[in-house]
């Protein structure tokens, strides 16, 4: 039978026909291709390269680029629903469909000149090139305006010196987005192409969390770029932090597709496995967790909802995203957690799903703005006063 998740508050009557078009498409998608492999694939710490073809295909890499570029136009709330939809899946997915969207393609628009924008957008829209985003350094996490990386102009180039970390998709990558400080300290955005002398993108391993994805080192060692690979229409930390934005956005939504995901997974399991002489959903501390899921769930997606109108209007401020990125991802990985403990020493096998996605959440609470971030970006909304400043 066709997947059904709980729709709690009708959130599908507030939603348009092309957004429900895109949506299944991508939910049968995801049920067709994704959900049969990933299991092995996160186990064997790979990311199914099998997939990127038929995103493309499916024009869910960047929907929100115009066609003239290769994109389909869609709305912001179209591409909530398309990260729902993918994490529901597995978050490694949902990763790469961000980093290429929103951290490769969203920046080469905004920013991009319109030779940059004819090159590459076309390419990643269809899989063609796969694309990186570099702003955290082993010493600049949370903080990426203490980068150290270094742009020099040279004449006509310019010579790239330093050292990213935690790069999503960082070794299968064609292209790389990269942000470093010039001369005089002013953040400016790069696309670095693999085969550029002096580059090189070592893989991470060993993670326990996100294995599905790829995560890199990225070095730059005097690596000469033409000077029109610059991205020219950049202002400071702001362009990065737009792209994040974006992405954090996608995020909110792919949390509500985990917490989907592991709600059906709980309601199933706890109607079939038998205890005490009764199925284990009759007993009032199963229910009580039920419905903690349930609600999480109805109010995360309620609240991605309303950002994505807000999007869609042209309205949606930075703080908004932070408030549904730090709320859902929070929800949804307390609820992971949740399932696993309720799917008993099943629960800790990769026959389900719970613990793989409670695994991921760790690290999409930590990606992005930690948890920690989105509080102090809330508090410094609410009050006028930042945390972060060392002034
Ligand atoms: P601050 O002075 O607050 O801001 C500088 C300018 O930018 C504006 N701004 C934003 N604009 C758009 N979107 C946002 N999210 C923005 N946040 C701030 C701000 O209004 C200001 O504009 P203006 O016009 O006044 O100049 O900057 P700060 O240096 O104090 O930093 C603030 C802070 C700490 C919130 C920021 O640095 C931050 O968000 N840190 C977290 C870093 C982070 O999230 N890194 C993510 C790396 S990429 C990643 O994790 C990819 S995972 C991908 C995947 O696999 O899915
Ligand atoms: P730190 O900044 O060192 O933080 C450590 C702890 O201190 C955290 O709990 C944090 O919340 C807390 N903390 C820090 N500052 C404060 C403060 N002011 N107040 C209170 N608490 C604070 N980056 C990219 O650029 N591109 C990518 O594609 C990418 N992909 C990633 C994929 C994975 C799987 C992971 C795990 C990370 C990825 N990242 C990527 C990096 C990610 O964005 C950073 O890990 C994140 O921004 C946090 O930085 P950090 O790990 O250095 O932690």
């Amino acid at each position: 039978m066709a997947y059904q998740p709980l729709d709690f508050y009708n959130i599908e009557e507030l939603l348009n026909e092309e957004e429900i078009l895109i949506r299944d498409t991508t939910r049968k998608f995801v049920d067709k291709e994704v959900m049969p492999i990933i299991a092995e694939e996160w186990e064997a710490a790979t990311f199914p390269k099998s997939l990127i073809q038929k995103m493309a295909e499916l024009g869910i890499l960047g929907p929100f680029v115009p066609a003239k570029y290769g994109g389909s136009e869609a709305s912001y709330t179209t591409y909530g629903l398309i990260c729902q939809e993918l994490e529901r899946g597995d978050s490694g997915v949902r990763s790469f469909a961000s980093v290429q969207g929103s951290l490769v393609m969203y920046p080469i628009w905004k920013f991009g000149s319109e030779e940059q924008k004819m090159e590459y957008l076309p390419k990643l829209a269809s899989g063609k090139l796969i694309g990186c985003f570099g702003l955290t350094e082993p010493d600049a996490g949370s903080d990426p305006r203490s980068m150290i990386t270094r742009a020099h102009k040279d004449g006509n180039h310019w010579i790239l010196n330093g050292a990213k970390m935690w790069i999503t998709n960082g070794s299968m990558a064609d292209i790389a987005v990269v942000w470093a400080k010039d001369d005089e300290g002013r953040i400016r955005g790069f696309v670095v192409h693999k085969e550029d002398k002096g580059f090189s993108a070592p893989e991470q391993k060993h993670k326990v969390s996100l294995r599905a994805s790829v995560t890199s080192e990225l070095v730059f060692e005097d690596v000469r770029i033409p000077a029109d690979r610059e991205l020219p229409n950049t202002s400071d930390l702001k362009s990065p932090l737009m792209c994040l934005t974006s992405a954090r956005y996608g995020i909110a939504w792919g949390a509500v597709g985990v917490l989907q995901a592991v709600l059906d997974e709980a309601i199933r399991y706890s109607q079939e496995r038998i205890m005490f002489g009764k199925p284990i959903a009759s007993f009032q501390l199963t229910q009580q967790k039920l419905a903690e899921l349930a609600t999480d769930l109805s109010n995360s997606q309620l609240a991605a909802l309303r950002v994505g109108r807000l999007a869609d209007e042209g309205k949606m401020k930075h703080y908004h995203v932070s408030m549904i990125k730090r709320h859902n991802v929070n929800a949804a990985l307390l609820g992971a957690r949740k399932v696993r403990g309720m799917l008993g020493a099943n629960g800790i096998t990769l026959e389900y799903q719970a613990i793989r996605h409670m695994c991921n959440m760790e690290s999409v609470q930590t990606y992005e703005g930690t948890f920690e971030i989105h509080t102090l970006i809330l508090g410094e909304h609410l009050t006028g006063i930042s945390a972060f400043s060392n002034t």
